[in-house]
């Protein structure tokens, strides 16, 4: 079967082994961190077939990142390798109320990325593209390419897979509102957490929320550990989430995503995209990592 491409920066993630704070922690786990590539994990992981396409540093950790991603089976073959640039960081603080995050990534080799990186690429054999608001914070270039996403994919009958993702560390809310709002209106399945979705737009109401995004085919309405929510013109669907003693919860949004397409793609109802989403999302909610294996 054609692969769900995932398509954005993945960093080497270093995190205390421990949940002890970024500051005193003594051991650290270095594994891999990027929206896109946890969700191109999880599909693989759940037996659907997953191509990440990214840039990265021809360096050590760049090659440790495709070593990884290639281990879980996930294609990696048209991802470029840059001699000038390096493979992007990012640090966990999770020995806080709330998990910090600390990029090291300006001028990575994937915030470079343009709409040239999508040479080749067959949409009319994709049939799900998988992307994030992250890219379009990541530089003008990046915002670009994935600009240029959405315009090929429009083409063709491939499904645009959207998770707002927006990140305060990379822009402000100012710059980001309008650019994640022109995005989630283009794509045909959105993610968005309430919270998000205040921030960004002020808007909570979710059939307020479903016009302003003119109407997306799926618009997934996050609320953390109360559950999630799937609204069309006419219908809410409701699933609650696990109730979940909460490790860490930086990548959990990526699990349920991956839940909910795994059930889209092997066309299950909207309650059972809902609870695969939940399903992966408490076993993200337990790890330190931002992909937890089984
Ligand atoms: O959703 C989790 C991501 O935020 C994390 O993996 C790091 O991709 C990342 C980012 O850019 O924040």
């Amino acid at each position: 079967r054609a692969p769900v491409l995932c398509i954005g920066e993945t960093m080497v993630l270093v995190a205390p082994t421990t949940a002890d704070d970024l500051e005193h922690a003594e051991l650290f786990t270095l594994s891999l961190g990027g929206a896109e590539s946890t969700v191109a994990l999880y599909l693989s992981e759940l037996g659907h077939s997953a191509e990440w396409l990214s840039q990265v540093g021809d360096d050590p950790l760049g090659r440790r990142l495709l070593a990884e991603l290639s281990k879980h089976n996930v294609i990696t073959s048209r991802v470029r390798v840059l001699p000038d640039a390096p493979t992007g960081v990012y640090f966990k603080d999770p020995g806080r109320a709330s998990t910090s995050v600390y990029y090291y990534r300006s001028g990575s080799a994937a915030s470079t990325m343009t709409p040239h990186l999508l040479e080749g690429i067959d949409w009319a054999a994709t049939p799900v593209v998988h992307v994030s608001g992250i890219t379009a914070g990541l530089s003008p270039e990046c915002h670009a390419m994935l600009d240029a996403v959405f315009t090929a994919a429009a083409g063709f009958a491939t499904t645009v897979s959207f998770d707002v993702n927006y990140r305060p560390g990379l822009w402000s809310p100012e710059a980001a509102a309008p650019a994640l709002l022109d995005l989630a209106r283009r794509a045909d399945i959105v993610f968005v957490g309430l919270d998000e979705a205040q921030a960004l737009w002020g808007i909570d109401d979710p059939q307020h929320l479903f016009r302003h995004l003119h109407a997306p085919g799926a618009l997934v309405i996050k609320n953390g550990s109360v559950g999630a929510t799937q609204v069309t013109a006419d219908t809410e669907t409701f699933v609650p989430a696990h109730t979940v003693e909460v490790l860490e919860v930086v990548g959990a949004g990526d699990a349920f995503a991956a839940g909910y397409l795994a059930g889209y793609l092997a066309g299950a109802s909207v309650e059972e995209r809902l609870s695969q989403g939940h399903d992966l999302a408490a076993r993200a909610l337990r790890s330190l990592n931002d992909f937890a294996p089984v």
